[in-house]
């Protein structure tokens, strides 16, 4: 009997936070990305202070991860949950402050729409909280125009 050897998948996660120290819990969440089982943390942008988009509460710290993993789109969003409870991630009502959300924009190729995960992340390309970000560790992802039409929102790189 042979097993299949499954090469490992490109992932990008979208690192979020509001409530509590955000800039520590992001900090955080990225060595723990790469601590993940079957998966590698291969680039982190910076992190910006961006202004809440949809949501109330305080500015968010905000960042995108490129992932190597073997974990399936699904255990990689299991994974990313647990994370999030161990950041004391509670939700009251959607959009609530948080002290993190880790958010599954990419997956290789892949392009789902199912009631758990949708990709690419149905909401990215209204965001500049997430397409800066992106664009500052693959900006062959993020065509120039991509980037104008979230110019009006506000967003700083931190040191
Ligand atoms: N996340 C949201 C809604 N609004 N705004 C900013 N600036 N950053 C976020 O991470 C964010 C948001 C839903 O997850
Ligand atoms: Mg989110
Ligand atoms: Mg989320």
């Amino acid at each position: 009997m042979t097993s299949a050897i499954v090469a490992p998948s490109l992932a990008w996660v979208a690192l979020g936070g509001n409530l509590g120290d955000a800039r520590q819990s992001v900090q955080q969440a990225l060595q723990a990305l790469d601590a993940l089982p079957q998966t590698r943390l291969e680039a982190a942008s910076s992190l910006y202070r961006t202004a809440p988009v949809d949501a109330s509460g305080p500015d968010f710290i905000n960042a995108v991860a490129r992932l190597r993993t073997s974990l399936a789109p699904l255990a990689l969003l299991q994974a990313l949950q647990g994370l999030e409870q161990q950041a004391g991630r509670e939700r009251p009502y959607r959009n609530a402050p948080r002290t993190l959300d880790l958010d599954v924009l990419l997956y290789s190729g892949v392009r789902q729409q199912t009631p758990e995960l949708e990709l690419p992340h149905p909401r990215m390309l209204q965001r500049a909280f997430v397409l800066v970000p992106l664009a500052e560790i693959d900006a062959e992802l993020v065509p120039p125009e991509m980037l104008q039409a979230v110019a009006d929102q506000a967003i700083e790189r931190l040191a």
